[in-house]
């Protein structure tokens, strides 16, 4: 597991204070799922969140996802991103054994255009939500777990605002450079 060293921020030999404590936890299928799952990482590293990242297959790992999803609660994370391809059932389990919100990344494989991802993973029976992004679109995950965790942190709402502010201006530069 944690094949990629830069799979996580949080310290491997565990937090030593609360500030440190991973407060998402990006889970994927597959580490094969890493390039398209560390664009949540990244966002989330942009505002300076806490967070692990784990290879837990819902297939080929039931026992340690199901644990992972009963424990994440428990250990103060509060929101789950889960990304994962083909028959994509890990975040849709994950959701059935955790409180926590979950957001679902279908992950693009060589077949059918992420598609069949996108139909497994957003496609819950009602009473089991997952908030699910577009294919690939693990940026917007980590960006709605971000907004999650502003409700009730107003400075890391002002961060989310200001970065809304820096779309319409680098957007404004682009429309005078085409006027010029
Ligand atoms: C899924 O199967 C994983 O989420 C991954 O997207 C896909 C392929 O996995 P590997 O064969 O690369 O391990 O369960």
């Amino acid at each position: 597991m944690n094949q990629h060293a830069d799979m996580t921020n949080a310290d491997p030999k565990g937090p030593d204070t609360p500030e440190e404590r991973p407060l998402v936890g990006i889970v994927m299928g597959s580490d094969s799922d890493w390039p398209t799952m560390k664009l949540a990482a990244e966002a989330l590293e942009e505002f300076g969140i806490p967070f692990e990242a784990k290879v837990v297959s819902a297939h080929r790992m039931p026992e340690d996802m199901i644990a992972y999803g009963r424990e994440a609660h428990d250990r103060g994370l509060k929101v789950i991103i889960a990304g994962a391809g083909g028959a994509a059932h890990l975040p849709g389990m994950l959701a059935s054994v955790t409180p926590l919100p979950v957001v679902g990344v279908p992950v693009p494989l060589k077949y059918l255009d992420g598609m069949d991802s996108l139909l497994s993973i957003v496609q819950m029976p009602a009473g089991v939500p997952v908030a699910t992004v577009s294919i690939g679109g693990a940026r917007n995950a980590g960006l709605l777990a971000v907004r999650m965790l502003s409700i009730g942190d107003n400075e890391l709402a002002a961060d989310l605002r200001a970065q809304l502010l820096d779309f319409a201006q680098e957007l404004r530069k682009t429309a005078i450079r085409k006027g010029q």
